[in-house]
């Protein structure tokens, strides 16, 4: 069985920020991460101090031992919760303090044919999409794939939203502006005929749509990947093994072209080799 969908995945780390949801705090409980060598009495004793005596709190319960992250709780009715975390940030010993919130499930991606998509609830998608949906990484970095297939529709309305795009190439000058060995590769590299001409192809375009089509725009399906960019490389259907280990190995020697002039494109790499 050919399992030579593509040639590189370049980053696909789920690490991106959490969707804005409106949240309201659980009354009595405040989540504080302490200094390493603060202890969560001392700080329940200097908070004691500065109440009155109706002031109850009635545990540090540790959440995180290896970080020193502990809930506090409190009655609510007679205690002023926002006079209790001021107090807390502003302690030496507390680096950071919070309410705790009560996480909202992520609602599935409105999609029309993402109930035909059951690999997706599978391998656990949704509860990835409750962390990140794609776009860029921690680090502020974009998140781009590359792909090697057949051919790929780049103009596809759920997909074009998320094609990459070489931007320090000009597009159709017949110049290779960022000096790269390819000209006018706007849009990724046709290995086949060395060229920036585009393929279609059912396999390609397929591919690419699990990995990234757009997601949540109520069209189509759903990428595992809902905001990300793919970089399209193209290789022939027949080819001996000899030219395909070549191609691939062009194809990641392109890849490597691109950030490696720059790292507004990616702070980080991972590559990963199927075939
Ligand atoms: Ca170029
Ligand atoms: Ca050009
Ligand atoms: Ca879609």
């Amino acid at each position: 069985m050919n399992k030579f969908y593509f040639v590189v995945i370049a980053l696909a780390i789920l690490a991106g920020p959490v969707l804005a949801q409106e949240l309201q705090p659980i009354p009595g409980q405040v989540i504080v991460r302490l200094q390493p060598k603060a202890s969560p009495e001392l700080v329940l004793r200097q908070l004691h101090a500065k109440r009155s005596s109706s002031f109850a709190i009635s545990a540090m319960q540790s959440l995180g031992a290896l970080h020193n992250i502990y809930m506090l709780t409190f009655h609510s009715d007679n205690v002023d919760a926002d006079a209790v975390l001021k107090q807390l940030q502003e302690m030496p010993e507390v680096i950071a303090a919070q309410f705790n919130y009560e996480v909202q499930i992520r609602q599935r991606p409105n999609d029309p044919e993402y109930e035909k998509q059951w690999g997706l609830e599978r391998i656990a998608a949704p509860d990835a999409w409750n962390n990140t949906t794609g776009g860029f990484t921690a680090q502020g970095d974009t998140i781009v794939v590359a792909l090697l297939d057949f051919g790929f529709d780049v103009n596809h309305e759920d997909l074009q939203r998320n094609i990459w795009k070489n931007n320090f190439e000009v597009s159709g000058d017949a110049v290779d502006n960022d000096n790269n060995g390819y000209i006018d590769d706007f849009v990724g590299w046709n290995f086949v005929n060395n060229s920036n001409q585009h393929f279609q192809d059912s396999h390609g375009t397929s591919v690419a749509g699990i990995i990234g089509a757009d997601g949540n725009n109520d069209l189509g399906v759903s990428g595992i990947n809902w905001n990300i960019k793919l970089m399209p490389f193209y290789r022939a259907r027949r080819e001996s093994y000899h030219r395909r280990l070549r191609i691939r190995d062009r194809a990641t020697q392109a890849l490597q072209l691109y950030p490696g002039r720059s790292r507004r494109f990616c702070g980080s790499h991972q590559f990963i080799f199927r075939n």
